[in-house]
């Protein structure tokens, strides 16, 4: 059988590292091969560069381009050393976050120049697209919040301003719409159960495992 790779994206606090456990859980239950994964940080580089990339630090600011730039680094590898061998082995993949947190961070984030950003991931992925994205569509405030309530230390671009985080929660709306085969909301506002339920339902529905 055919390896997939079933991205899980979404504004910060949103609930995929909640959702990729449980569906994984529901996966392996199956009887179906699953690896998770993440980006950044899905390969020992890639764990180094994460670090650069969400610390937040005193001192020297990461410029907007670096910031894309580190983005891709962490990508490239990461497809070359995980997705692609994983793919070819037949696994199915749950990976949080890939090409569209870049076009939602730092196209609708940051504003960097959308030809660019689509150029940059075309080099990092070699082509390598998702075969199913899902989209968790929750407020970015109840997002944050979630994550505030969870007691974690927020990172460099969790502290960004609500301004910042909307125009994501934005971005990801665009591009669900305007990629709706490959692209399915999920409503993330409900409980995780429920959350969970529309996943496997999507899951069923567009995949075969
Ligand atoms: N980034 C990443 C870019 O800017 N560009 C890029 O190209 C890429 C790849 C990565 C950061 O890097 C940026 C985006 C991010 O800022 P991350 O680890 O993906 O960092 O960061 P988060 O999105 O913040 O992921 P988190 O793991 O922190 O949040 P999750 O996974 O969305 O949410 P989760 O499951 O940890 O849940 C958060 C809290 O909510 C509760 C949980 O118990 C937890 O306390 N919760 C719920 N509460 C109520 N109802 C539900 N249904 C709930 N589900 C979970």
């Amino acid at each position: 059988m055919a390896g997939k790779l079933i991205v899980f994206e979404g504004v910060e606090g949103c609930g995929k590292t909640t959702q990729m456990q449980m569906t994984g859980e529901w996966l392996r239950s199956l009887g179906v091969a699953v690896v998770t994964t993440r980006e950044p940080g899905g390969t020992e580089l890639g764990v180094k560069l994460r670090r650069l990339l969400l610390e937040k630090t005193e001192g020297e600011t990461i410029a907007d381009r670096t910031e894309l730039l580190l983005y891709a680094a962490d990508r490239a590898q990461h497809v070359e050393a995980d997705l692609k061998p994983n793919l070819k082995q037949g696994k199915i993949i749950l990976c949080d976050r890939f090409v569209d947190s870049t076009i939602a961070y730092q196209g609708y984030g940051r504003g960097l120049d959308m030809h660019l950003i689509h150029q940059l991931n075309q080099i990092a992925t070699g082509g390598l697209e998702s075969d199913i994205t899902l989209w968790f569509d929750l407020d970015a405030e109840v997002g944050l919040k979630r994550k505030r309530r969870s007691g974690e230390i927020a990172d460099r671009i969790e502290q960004e301003e609500i301004t910042f985080h909307l125009r994501v929660q934005q971005g990801y709306a665009e591009i669900a719409a305007s990629q709706p085969q490959r692209v399915k909301k999920i409503d993330a506002s409900l409980a995780p159960e429920l959350v969970q339920k529309q996943i496997q339902e999507v899951l069923t529905n567009n995949l075969q495992f």
